[in-house]
C-alpha cells in the first residue's frame, strides 16, 4: 500500500509522523508544493489551482498511490470537494480539532482558541464547523500569518519565535482558555515553544490523530502489522534536492520532539 501525504511545505510532516506511528509498515510519498508555499495568505482561486496541479503530479508518480491525505487545513477547506470529484481513490482531509476542544472545555468555564492560517479561518467550512459544534459560544479564533514561514526556515524555538507568539497573543487573557487548537499542520512544530510560554493548564490539540484515524478506517487498517518498516519518498514541486534534505531533517526533529513529550 502506498499513501500520499500532501502539503504546500513541511507542515504535513506532523501528519506523516502520526501516520507512520500508526501504520509503520506502509509506504508513504510525501509531496510538498514548494513552488507555491505558503498557501494560507494567497487568494482562494490561486490556492485551488495549486492544489489541483499538485494532486495531478501525485497521481503521476510511479508509486500509483492508493490514498491521498491532504495534510493541510488550508488546502482541505479550499479544494477537497474538487479533488474527491476528480479522483476515485480515498482522499482524507484535515479539520481544525474544534469539536474535541469544545468537548474538553464544556461546562468548565474555560474558552477555546483556534489558531490557523488567515485563509482557513475566513472560509465558510470553518464557520460552519464552529456553528455546528460551539453550542456554548466558547470558541475564539486567531489567525497566525507568518508562522508557516518561520517553520519553513526550521526556526522552531528561540527569541524570534517567543517574540512572535507574545505579539500574537497580546490582547488575549490566556488564563481564560483551557485549550488552544493548532489548526494548521505547521503549528504542531511549535508545541514545545508554546508549552514554555503558555500557562500550564492550557492544552494544545491538533487534528493529525483524527485524520490518521479516519485514514485507517477508510483503508480498513486497524494498525501496525508486521515488523518491517515502510519507506518514505519525498518529492517537492520545484524538484529541489535541498528541500528534500530539509524535509528529512525536519521529520527527524519533529519525531524527536514528539517522542520527548
Ligand atoms: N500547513 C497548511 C495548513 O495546515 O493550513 C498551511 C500551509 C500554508 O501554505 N500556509
Amino acid at each position: 500500500m502506498s499513501i500520499a501525504v500532501f502539503d504546500s511545505g513541511m507542515g504535513g510532516l506532523s501528519v506523516l509522523h502520526e501516520a507512520r506511528e500508526r501504520l509503520p509498515g506502509e509506504n508513504f510519498l510525501y509531496y510538498a508544493d514548494t513552488l507555491h508555499v505558503p498557501y494560507g495568505t494567497k487568494p482562494k482561486e490561486v490556492v485551488k489551482d495549486c492544489v489541483m496541479t499538485s494532486i495531478r503530479h501525485i497521481m503521476e508518480q510511479p508509486e500509483r498511490v492508493n490514498a491521498i491525505v491532504i495534510a493541510c487545513n488550508t488546502a482541505t477547506s479550499i479544494a477537497i470537494q474538487d479533488i474527491r470529484a476528480a479522483y476515485s481513490i480515498p482522499v482524507i482531509g484535515m479539520e481544525p480539532a474544534v469539536k474535541p476542544a469544545v468537548e474538553l472545555n464544556r461546562n468548565t468555564g474555560r474558552r477555546v482558541l483556534v489558531t490557523a492560517t488567515p485563509l482557513t479561518l475566513r472560509e465558510s467550512k470553518y464557520h460552519e464547523l464552529v456553528h455546528r459544534v460551539d453550542d456554548q459560544a466558547i470558541v475564539d479564533s486567531l489567525p497566525l500569518p507568518g508562522l508557516v514561514e518561520l517553520c519553513e526556515e526550521l526556526r522552531f524555538e528561540g527569541e524570534d519565535v517567543d517574540a512572535y507568539f507574545r505579539e500574537a497573543f497580546r490582547g488575549f487573557r490566556l488564563e481564560e482558555y483551557g485549550t488552544i487548537v493548532l489548526g494548521c499542520t505547521h503549528f504542531p512544530f511549535y508545541r514545545k515553544a508554546l508549552g514554555a510560554l503558555l500557562p500550564d493548564h492550557i492544552r494544545l490539540i491538533d487534528g493529525s490523530r483524527g485524520t490518521v484515524k479516519r485514514l485507517q478506517e477508510v483503508l480498513g487498517m486497524a494498525g501496525a502489522s508486521g515488523t518491517e518498516r515502510g519507506a518514505v519518498r519525498f518529492v517537492s514541486s520545484d524538484g529541489s534536492e535541498a528541500y528534500v534534505r530539509k524535509l528529512e531533517t525536519a521529520l527527524e526533529r519533529y519525531a524527536r520532539m514528539a517522542n520527548d513529550e
